[in-house]
């Protein structure tokens, strides 16, 4: 199987924004306080602020052809498609078993029973849990020095993928960034497709917005 890992960039052309590019989101706001548990506790008006802001913002974006071409290559190819991004726009554009590895801005999470369910379209600090009634709702993402999701399940499918393919990632955020050293370390081939490349170890390179270089490659 092809084992695709997608990061901002891939969502870039539907009008969220990215992280470390220029304006991106960690140039306008502090990560700390804003993607970790201790800004949470802190401030959870602010965090909730940041994330009702970014959900609105995705419950209207589109899916672009680069995640309807993602969506294409699991359906008519089994490619494994593992997202860092916490839009849903992968699964809006069709695609059926998206591993979100940091989490996703349309569910909530309690943090004392572990119940999810969908977000409310606003995030108020002081929801209640409807299975177990803590004070303890979080948006269900991945914050900085938390464990991210579905690592055995990624670790599994980079042990027997064919090809390791990243789409629009800085490959900055570990274990995200990891992968591609385990790909090599599994001897399989490497290619990223992206607006330039990320510094990271590739055998090969497709450069060019997303909605040009990942329908190219998949089609
Ligand atoms: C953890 C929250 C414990 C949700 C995010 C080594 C091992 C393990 C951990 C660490 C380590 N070293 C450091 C750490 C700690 C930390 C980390 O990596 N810090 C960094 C900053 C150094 N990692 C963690 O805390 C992780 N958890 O470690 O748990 C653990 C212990 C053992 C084993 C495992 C785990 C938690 C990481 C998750 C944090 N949560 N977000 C949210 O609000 O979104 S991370 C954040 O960065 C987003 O999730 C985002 O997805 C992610 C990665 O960013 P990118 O997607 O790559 O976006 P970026 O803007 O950086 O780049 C955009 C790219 O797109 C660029 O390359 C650009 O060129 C390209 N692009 C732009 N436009 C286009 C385009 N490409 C194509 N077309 C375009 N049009």
């Amino acid at each position: 199987m092809i084992f695709v890992l997608s990061g901002a960039g891939l969502s870039a052309e539907s009008g969220l924004g990215t992280f470390r590019d220029e304006g991106g989101l960690w140039t306008q706001y502090d990560l700390s306080e804003v993607a970790t548990p201790e800004g949470y506790a802190k401030n959870p008006t602010k965090l909730l602020d940041f994330y009702n802001a970014r959900r609105a913002n995705a419950a209207h974006a589109k899916p672009n052809v680069a995640h309807q071409a993602l969506a294409r290559l699991e359906a008519e190819a089994g490619a494994f498609l593992v997202t860092q991004n916490v839009d849903v726009l992968l699964d809006r554009a069709g695609a059926k078993s998206v591993l979100h590895m940091h989490g996703r801005l349309d569910r909530v999470l309690c943090n004392k029973c572990g119940a999810r369910w969908d977000a409310p379209e606003v995030m108020d600090p002081f929801d209640h849990c409807g299975q177990c009634g803590a004070q303890a709702v979080r948006p269900d993402v991945v914050w900085f020095g938390e464990m991210p999701h579905g690592l055995d399940e990624i670790e599994d499918a980079l042990s027997s993928a064919e090809m390791f393919v990243a789409v629009g990632t800085s490959g900055t955020v570990y274990p995200a960034a990891g992968f591609v050293e385990a790909a090599h370390a599994n001897g399989i081939p490497t290619l990223e497709l992206n607006l330039e490349p990320s510094g990271g170890r590739f055998d090969d390179g497709r450069y060019g917005p997303a909605t040009e270089t990942v329908p190219a490659w998949v089609d």
